[in-house]
């Protein structure tokens, strides 16, 4: 078979089903390619940036990797920050970049963008956990097979292939073997440092106020059940971090809700004001969201702390660091269930007391904001009647901006992989190509997009690629007629700041109509229910642009407040 097929055949055998690209010279053997097999579905996007956004997308609401395709150079190019996303979230994609015919690098070929050039492969080498060019036909297979490798098994990161022309075209004899479970989800944990995390519970006067700060590595490894019963068996509350919300459901008695940047009240209580006795981090990269800027001081005595990646733990925690998956150790620990049994049953009762003190007070910032009946509308009014609506197993996406505020400290999300957002690059317009990839990944579920005008100018043009696949996703636009959060601080600087932050209020539902979608202008809050009933109703994608004002506040005085207390000389 071609290199072109052998390339889509491995990722069918690693069970993609999506590939999204933009064609071009570079990569023309693999049109004929794909119409050569039935397994993958291509879907065209509007700019590299957005094919490799929606690769995102799909990886996350699949739990496969997903993959992109484009030529290299300018096309490659352009998904540098989709990339860069990726990285740092710790999503597999796989980007497929065309490159000029190994014979003819460095001779001035148009769009040459080889190691004699530009040199693609270095542009994506910080980027990625793995990128390199094929400059030889012989090494596809095994070079292949390192991909899937640096793709599916942790730490899962993005992996780049540059594919020269002579390579797509040549002859392969080799077949593919998908990866062993045994490879993929090989759970490890070092069960030395995991026996000494038994002394927390069980040393001295056994914990009362033990609480779990769970982070994406739950998501990771697919854990969320465990996570849940042994929360349950103990009455320990739970809080995530943002990057993680939906891990534990956030209506259980036993939630605290997301923690640091847009959390609860609730959480900041129960971690920041009095720390408890005992924290379980569970697969959080500790960053500085996460930490509530910081705030968030690891005691050897008083934490545990159980991550793949020992920068991640290390730096916050020197010592009752377990080396390990976190479903792993959750499993391990199940195991223990005798030697922790009566310490913590003789503490549950204070911990549920415990508990009740904390969950009696507010929860969130300005919750009356739920049924505002401002007009312009308030953005909380907004996400609390879509979670009115919306179905409770509908995925969100959220994008970057005051909007992200809003969406992580109002929305109430149940289930892991339902609330899907870009954490820790933030990338403006990420969420509108990702929920292209998102619905491609889960086709019977409702997939909705909390978007701002900004993120619009940015990659609004993929609502015509949801047009053109007839995907019913619902783009909700919190049109405040400004780069809002950065209006938030620039406006106080003076006129100029404040006009630099501000935009024109653009018709987002005329540009949907334009298209191939449907578009609906809400101006009064009691015309919110009905616009998103008819988006879900849709066999298309709807863009709802909501007329808010930039000058309502995001709901992060919490976030503010650690922010301001926050010394490095500490
Ligand atoms: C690619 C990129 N450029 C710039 C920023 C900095 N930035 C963060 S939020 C924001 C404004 C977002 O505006 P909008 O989408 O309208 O959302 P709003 O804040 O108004 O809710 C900007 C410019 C970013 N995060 N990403
Ligand atoms: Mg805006």
């Amino acid at each position: 078979m071609k290199g072109t097929d052998f390339i889509l055949n491995c990722l069918v055998k690693e069970q993609v089903d999506h590939l999204f690209l933009v064609p071009g010279g570079l990569i023309d053997p693999f049109l004929p390619a794909l119409g050569r097999q039935n397994k993958i579905r291509p879907i065209v996007a509007a700019q590299e940036g957005g094919a490799a956004y929606m690769a995102d997308g799909y990886a996350r609401a699949s739990g496969k990797l997903g993959a992109a395709l484009c030529i290299g150079g300018p096309g490659l190019a352009n998904t540098v920050t989709a990339i860069a996303a990726a990285q740092t979230d710790g999503s597999p994609v796989l980007l497929l970049s065309g490159e000029s015919p190994t014979y003819l690098e460095g001779l001035g070929l148009f769009q040459d963008a080889s190691s004699q050039t530009l040199d693609d492969v270095s542009i994506l080498k910080n980027l990625t956990r793995f990128s390199s060019t094929i400059d030889n036909a012989k090494n596809l297979p095994h070079l292949m097979r390192h991909a899937m490798i640096h793709l599916l098994t942790p730490p899962r990161r993005p992996v780049h292939l540059s594919i020269p022309q002579d390579c797509q075209a040549a002859d392969i004899e080799d077949t593919y073997q998908p990866l062993s479970p045994d490879l993929t989800q090989a759970g490890a944990l070092s069960l030395d440092s995991a026996e000494k995390t038994l002394a927390h519970f069980t040393n001295g006067t056994p914990p009362v106020r033990i609480a779990i700060l769970a982070g994406a590595g739950v998501e990771h490894a697919i854990c969320a059940d465990a996570l849940k019963r042994f929360a349950e068996a103990w009455s320990i509350p739970v809080t995530t971090t943002l990057r993680a919300k939906g891990v534990f459901p956030e209506d259980h008695p036993l939630s605290l809700g997301v923690f640091g940047y847009a959390g609860t009240h609730h959480s900041r209580l129960a971690l920041l004001d009095n720390p408890p006795d005992l924290l379980l981090v569970l697969g959080s990269g500790l960053n500085e969201r996460d930490t509530m800027h910081w705030m968030l001081k690891l005691n050897p005595n008083r934490a545990i702390c159980v991550n793949l990646n020992t920068l991640a733990m290390g730096v916050h925690l020197n010592g009752s660091s377990v080396v390990g998956d976190v479903g792993a150790y959750l499993k391990w620990l199940e195991g223990k269930k005798e030697h922790i049994q009566s310490a913590l049953q003789s503490t549950q009762s204070d911990r549920k007391k415990w508990l009740e003190g904390i969950t009696s007070q507010p929860r969130w910032q300005e919750p009356d904001n739920l049924t505002s009946s401002a007009i312009p509308l308030h953005p909380t009014r907004i996400i609390g009647d879509l979670r009115k609506t919306f179905p409770r197993e509908g995925i969100l996406l959220v994008d970057s901006g005051a909007h992200r505020a809003f969406a992580g400290h109002y929305w109430t999300s149940y289930a892991p992989n339902t609330y899907i957002s870009a954490t820790n690059l933030g990338p403006m317009g990420w969420a509108i190509p990702a929920a292209i990839g998102v619905q491609c990944a889960q086709p019977d579920k409702k997939v909705a997009v909390i978007t701002g005008d900004g993120c619009m100018h940015m990659h609004g043009l993929e609502v015509a690629t949801a047009a053109r696949y007839k995907l019913p996703i619902i783009y909700i636009v919190i049109n405040n007629s400004a780069l809002g959060n950065v209006w938030l601080r620039a406006h106080k600087e003076g006129a100029v700041p404040d006009t630099l932050t501000s935009l024109p209020d653009i018709d987002w539902a005329a540009f949907s109509v334009a298209l191939g979608g449907q578009g609906i202008t809400v101006k009064h809050p009691d015309d919110l229910t009905a616009a998103y009933e008819k988006a879900l109703q849709n066999t298309g994608p709807t863009v709802i642009d909501i007329k808010t004002d930039k000058r309502f506040a995001t709901p992060v005085a919490d976030w503010s407040a650690a922010c301001a207390a926050w010394s490095y000389q500490e």
